[in-house]
């Protein structure tokens, strides 16, 4: 009998597959992936999604698990972004507006006052409109899951005066996030923005680089943007929802089985945050005024014509092109 050195040892071990199965930690799943989001763990997002992921684990009989590292933990939107794309996280939920950094089209659920409700939002982000966003998503090596995940109408708060009318945002110090057409839009009505990622919002805004931001009502609660603002003008300028993106790879090396049980858990909790969001942005004027917010309602009209005169709407529909802006209008009707 040859005498038991290292080598053997090894080469047995490596040749019983058993072995290498046992090798994991008792307990530890298979994949343990991770999902990075800017939200903090209070808004429906996160808790929605820690549901949907304790139901991945269930169905795939503890084989995969998913971690949310919620509110920016391991960084900026800008960084995330960067993670999701080397594979250092596997999945990130981003706002379409920003996305367009990477993917140009994707920013054009955002056109300023298109879309009037959210029966016309779903029907374009769930409908023509999501496809093809979706189909512009694959073709930069990521993947987003069917369902897009409510962020809900924006509205703008300032520590300095209400927005009634377009001229009110003239000069107006605003923070936008990183987006080449959040930057347009407010530059279109005459703002001075500024592009900051949500972590860095609050005190941004507390310390007054900047004196406005717009966002719905379920972030500036959760956020406690509240905190560092006076008014709240309900404009509803845009509609922005959350992309669930996955790394492609990182996605394709989960057996057959259990990426359809993901796209299926998440998906499911996409729906259960649509609805708490709607429910949440239709409430939480009454909490925050509660709270020191002073509200006032806006029309869309003049809005709309301070940016069409402007040529936004033109310059936009150059950029997306005819096809998509055609895609678009088949739900919201004609855009200006
Ligand atoms: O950065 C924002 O304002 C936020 C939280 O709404 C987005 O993710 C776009």
């Amino acid at each position: 009998m040859p005498p038991i050195t290292r080598r053997s040892l090894t080469a047995g071990a490596a040749a019983l597959p058993l072995f290498a199965i046992r090798s994991r930690p008792a307990g530890a799943a298979e994949f343990s992936y991770k999902f990075a989001n800017n939200l903090p763990a209070a808004h429906p997002m996160n808790i929605r999604a820690n549901e949907g992921v304790a139901r991945v684990l269930e169905a795939t009989g503890g084989r995969v698990e998913i971690k949310v590292f919620p509110n920016n933990q391991l960084g900026s939107d800008t960084d995330m972004l960067s993670q999701l794309r080397s594979g250092a996280v596997e999945f990130f939920t981003l706002s379409g507006l920003i996305l367009a950094t990477l993917v140009p089209p994707a920013s054009i659920n955002g056109v300023g006052f298109a879309f009037k409700d959210y029966d016309q939002v779903w029907r374009a982000m769930d409908g023509k409109l999501g496809e093809f966003v979706r189909g512009e998503i694959a073709k930069r090596g990521l993947l987003a899951m069917d369902r897009i995940w409510d962020n809900g109408f924006r509205q703008m708060t300032t520590s300095t005066k209400p927005i009634r009318a377009p001229e009110d945002i003239r000069g107006l110090k605003l923070r936008v996030p990183v987006s080449p057409l959040w930057t347009s839009m407010f530059t279109a009505l005459g703002a001075s923005p500024t592009s900051i990622n949500i972590s860095e919002t609050y005190s941004a805004l507390q310390t007054k680089i900047v004196d406005g931001q717009e966002n719905p009502l379920a972030v500036i609660e959760t956020t406690k943007i509240y905190e560092v603002q006076k008014f709240c003008s309900m404009t509803n300028h845009m509609w922005d929802g959350y992309w669930f993106l996955a790394n492609r790879r990182s996605f394709e090396r989960l057996p057959r089985d259990a990426q359809e049980i993901v796209a299926r858990e998440i998906n499911k909790s996409a729906l259960d945050e649509r609805a708490d969001v709607a429910k949440l942005n239709a409430e939480l004027r009454g909490k925050l005024s509660g709270n020191g917010l002073a509200f006032n309602d806006t029309e869309a009209a003049p809005f709309r014509d301070a940016l069409k005169k402007s040529g936004f709407y033109s310059d936009w529909h150059g950029k997306y092109g005819d096809a998509a802006w055609g895609v678009l209008q088949d739900t919201v009707g004609g855009l200006p």
